[in-house]
C-alpha cells in the first residue's frame, strides 16, 4: 500500500498517525503536487495529497476517507462506534479539517499568485474561518478522552502544522489547545515523528 505525501501536510500527518495507530503498514512516496506528477494524478484527480494506493491497485481520497478504510482495517480503534463519540469525534474531525483547508487557501494565495492578483479580502475571509473554526476546537478539546481518534489526530495534525506556518500568531489566544498539544506526546510518543515538518 502507498500513500502519496508531502512532510508539511496536516492532512498527511493526521492519515499517518491513524495508521499507525492502527497497525496499518504504509509506504510513502514524497510527491510534489505543483509538479502534478502523473502518477499521482491517476490515483487522485484532484491532484491533492494524501492519496492511498492499494496493493490491488484502488485508490483512495481524501484523508477523512482514508482514515475511515484504515479505521475499518484496524478494528475501529479509530472512531469510537457509541453515537455520542462517533458525533464528537467527526465534528472535531471535520472542524480540523476545514481550518486546515482554510488556512492552506492563505498561503496558496501567496504562492501561487502573483502580488497584483492577490486579493485582501478574501485572504481574510478564509481566516476568518480558521480562527472560528479555531475558537470552537478552544472549547470542544477537553471533551476528548485520552484513546487517541481521528479526533485527536486531526487537532495534533492541525496544531503540529500552525506551529510551522502560523507560528506565533495563535498559541496564547488558545491556552485549551496549546496545552493539550504539549501534553500530546506523552499519549502518542509517535507524534513527534509524524507530525508535520518542513
Ligand atoms: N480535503 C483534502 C485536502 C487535502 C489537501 O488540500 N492537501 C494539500 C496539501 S496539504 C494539497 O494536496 N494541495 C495541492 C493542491 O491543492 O493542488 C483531504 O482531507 O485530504
Amino acid at each position: 500500500m502507498q500513500l502519496f505525501i508531502s512532510s508539511a501536510s496536516p492532512f498527511v500527518a493526521k492519515v499517518r498517525m491513524a495508521a499507525h495507530h492502527s497497525g496499518v503498514a504504509i509506504e510513502t512516496i514524497a510527491t510534489d503536487t505543483g509538479a502534478e506528477p502523473a502518477d499521482l494524478l491517476t490515483a487522485n484527480p484532484l491532484g491533492k495529497i494524501p492519496a492511498l494506493v492499494m496493493d490491488d491497485g484502488t485508490a483512495l481520497y481524501d484523508s477523512a476517507v482514508i482514515c475511515d478504510w484504515i479505521d475499518r482495517q484496524g478494528g475501529h480503534r479509530l472512531v469510537p462506534q457509541d453515537a455520542a463519540g462517533w458525533l464528537l469525534t467527526k465534528r472535531v474531525e471535520a472542524t480540523a479539517d476545514g481550518i486546515a483547508d482554510a488556512a492552506i487557501l492563505t498561503l496558496y494565495e501567496q504562492r501561487y499568485r502573483p502580488e497584483d492578483k492577490r486579493h485582501q479580502p478574501w485572504v481574510d475571509k478564509q481566516l476568518r474561518k480558521a480562527w472560528r473554526g479555531m475558537d470552537v476546537l478552544e472549547g470542544l478539546i477537553a471533551s476528548l478522552g485520552k484513546e487517541p481518534s481521528t479526533a485527536h489526530f486531526a487537532v495534533a495534525a492541525l496544531l503540529g502544522w500552525l506551529d510551522l506556518r502560523f507560528h506565533g500568531q495563535w498559541e496564547e489566544r488558545y491556552p485549551s489547545l496549546s496545552a493539550w498539544i504539549a501534553a500530546f506526546p506523552e499519549s502518542f510518543p509517535a507524534y513527534e515523528e509524524l507530525k508535520p515538518r518542513l
